[in-house]
């Protein structure tokens, strides 16, 4: 069978998604966007089609949600949700410059983006997001849903929670938890377990933001 891949948001990331996915011998076929003004554009010669209403029917048979941030419009959970609820299978794509442990496991749909690191049984879930150079030591667990941003890294032994976001360039020590939806300030450096659905900013990090 053809792979059809179907991309969920265009913007910035998007592009990062499509050139890792070309750079892995993968050709995305369309990009869902919820911005009328993007429809029958193309970002990096990849037609905007028009929104997540046009994926059912598609003939699309793979996707990856393309959204990096948490906008205004639906968010990365809520995207992936959609394009299984469409019948669609979630295809993971690893940068051919990333480096990736034989012993390291990396679930559906998830991206693996330039220069990114998966040490020794390191298990990242679904729909996960290892962004560029970012580095993710031996034994770390990584939930579904969770966004690693650009130049940072988990030590050894690390639990990340579903959804959680590791903002660009943050150290977190080794055995450290961090909880479902919390968020890590970039540049933070953390050296304790952060609360579900907590801000921690700084270094070292403290809370600024308790769980909603
Ligand atoms: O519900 C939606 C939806 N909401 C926003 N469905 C679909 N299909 N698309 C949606 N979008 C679209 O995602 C927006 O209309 C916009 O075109 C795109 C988001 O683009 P933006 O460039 O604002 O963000 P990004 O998520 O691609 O990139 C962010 O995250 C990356 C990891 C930026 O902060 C980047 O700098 C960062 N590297």
């Amino acid at each position: 069978m053809t792979m059809r891949i179907a991309l969920l948001g265009g913007g910035g990331h998007a592009a990062v998604i499509i050139e890792a996915m070309r750079a892995a011998g993968l050709a995305p076929a369309f990009i869902v966007d919820r911005n009328k003004a993007m429809w029958g554009r193309s970002v990096l010669e990849v037609p905007v089609i028009g929104d997540d209403d046009h994926l059912a029917g598609s003939g699309a048979t793979h996707f990856i949600v393309s959204l990096g941030a948490v906008g205004p419009g639906r968010d990365r959970q809520t995207l992936f949700e959609l394009g299984i609820a469409a019948g669609l299978k979630p295809l993971a794509i690893i940068h051919p410059t990333a480096i990736v442990s034989p012993s390291a496991m990396i679930g559906a749909g998830s991206a693996v983006l330039a220069g990114a690191v998966l040490c020794a049984r390191a298990t990242v879930g679904r729909n996960v997001i290892v962004n560029t150079r970012a580095v993710v030591e031996h034994d770390c667990t990584v939930g579904d849903h969770v966004h690693i941003a650009t130049g940072a890294c988990l030590s050894g032994q690390v639990q990340v929670s579903e959804a959680a976001f590791i903002g660009a360039g943050a150290a977190v020590r080794q055995n450290v938890v961090i909880g479902a939806h919390a968020c890590i300030g970039l540049g933070s450096a953390v050296v304790r377990d952060v609360a579900a659905g907590s801000l921690v900013v700084g270094v070292p990090a403290e809370v600024k933001r308790m769980s909603v």
